[in-house]
């Protein structure tokens, strides 16, 4: 027995057991009544595979049994704006109420400052959404927005991350359980592969980025070793397609033909794309959920309360950098036509009093010369008169 803070800590020692070590099958029957929310959001640079990823887990067990073409067609071209694809997942009595949100690609621009902030935006006006309704007096509805898991697609280069790849990590895994990915790992040789993910955790620990990690402390040795392999394999290294190929032994594959063989997504020797669905949907999503609700949320709820007080709305920033770049360049490129203009409307004016002055100085020499015709004719009207007398 000890005192804590004049509190009691006891420590049973009875042959009888208590029954505590039955909440993990509450946690389950708790579990399998209400269905999760999870949502998944997935971002990197433009044309890395991030909408070929969502269909290739839509497609792939994520859900066996159900045609999500109907739900959710196959689209890969550039995405444009921020999608949102809904799912409701069953098995065994769990139920999951799944969204994706597919974002579009960044660094596009030769100027690709600020890029993230649409990003950022959109995760924290989400835990906005959720602390504006749980101060609502009837919380029976209330709907979870909020982002669980964030895949980061990291080009797959060979080099390391980029300046743009670790600004964005850094300002996303402030808020978000921030997963990174190594895309379209058929593109690198193995080794290539193995040297550019060390690298990656290399810049990651240096820049102090916090990537989500898998609690160690589970309660099986089994589960830890699980946690410890797939932290090993971070960043995940992914293939995505959507089609199925046959390989050279006859197997029918989901994956990526070449013509010296198949890039096959579930094979573990190719990507890690079973470690990430593993993390994603198997093992870790209830942990994913509870650091979401724990660390990011709670994150803001406090720097939020802090700076505002109850109840009272958030005040919006009025412009987002990008769109406040094109604005001064519209505004530049207004103000240079109207100089144009007026350049032109001068020009033109002189040419107007140019003009004017030639005409006034005709109309000068014409008014001299009928003066000057009228003097000759008054002078011979005169000698006429002057010679009939
Ligand atoms: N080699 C290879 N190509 C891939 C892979 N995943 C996607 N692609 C190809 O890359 C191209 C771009 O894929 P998308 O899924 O549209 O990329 P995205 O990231 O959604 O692009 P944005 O929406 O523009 O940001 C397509 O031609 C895909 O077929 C992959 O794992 N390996
Ligand atoms: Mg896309």
């Amino acid at each position: 027995m000890a005192a804590v803070d004049g509190m009691t800590t006891m420590t049973t020692t009875t042959t009888e057991p208590i029954g505590i070590s039955n909440l993990p099958n509450q946690r389950h029957r708790i579990a399998s009544r209400t269905p999760a929310n999870f949502t998944l959001m997935v971002v990197g640079e433009s044309g890395t595979g991030k909408t070929t990823l969502i269909n290739t887990l839509f497609r792939t067990d994520l859900a066996p049994g159900i045609d999500y073409a109907q739900r959710y067609t196959a689209h890969l071209d550039k995405t444009v704006e921020v999608d949102v694809i809904r799912a409701e997942l069953e098995e065994k009595q769990f139920r999951v109420n799944l969204t994706v949100i597919d974002t579009p690609g960044f660094g596009d621009y030769v100027n690709n400052r600020d890029c993230w902030s649409p990003l950022v935006d959109f995760i924290d006006d989400q835990h906005e959404s959720y602390m504006r309704q749980e101060q609502q007096p009837v919380r029976q509805n209330i709907r979870d927005p909020r982002v669980h898991a964030c895949l980061y697609f990291i080009a797959p280069t060979g080099h390391t991350l980029k300046p743009l790849d670790i600004e964005v990590m850094k300002r996303l895994s402030s808020r978000v359980n921030l997963i990174p990915v190594v895309a379209k790992a058929d593109t690198l040789t193995p080794n290539d592969l193995a040297r550019f993910k060390d690298r990656i955790r290399d810049v990651i620990h240096t820049h102090s980025i916090r990537v989500f990690a898998p609690p160690l402390d589970a309660i099986d040795e089994a589960s830890a070793d699980h946690a410890r392999s797939l932290m090993a394999s971070m960043p995940f290294s992914i293939i995505g397609s959507t089609k199925d190929v046959r390989t050279r032994d006859g197997r029918t594959v989901r994956g990526r033909e070449y013509v010296w063989g198949v890039a096959e997504v579930e094979n573990e020797n190719h990507c890690d794309f079973k470690k990430l669905r593993s993390l994603l949907i198997r093992t870790h999503m209830l942990d994913l959920i509870s650091n979401t609700e724990e660390l990011h949320y709670e994150a803001y709820r406090q720097a939020q309360m802090e700076t505002r007080k109850y109840g009272e709305p958030k005040v919006k920033k009025v412009e987002n950098p990008r769109f406040k770049e094109e604005e001064e360049a519209l505004r530049r490129k207004f103000t240079d036509q109207v100089k144009l203009e007026e350049g032109r409307f001068r020009q033109w004016e002189q040419h107007l009093i140019a003009e004017r002055d030639r005409l006034n100085k005709d109309l000068e020499m014409t008014h001299g010369a009928i003066k000057q015709l009228e003097a000759e004719i008054e002078s011979m009207q005169m000698s006429a008169r002057a010679q009939r007398r």
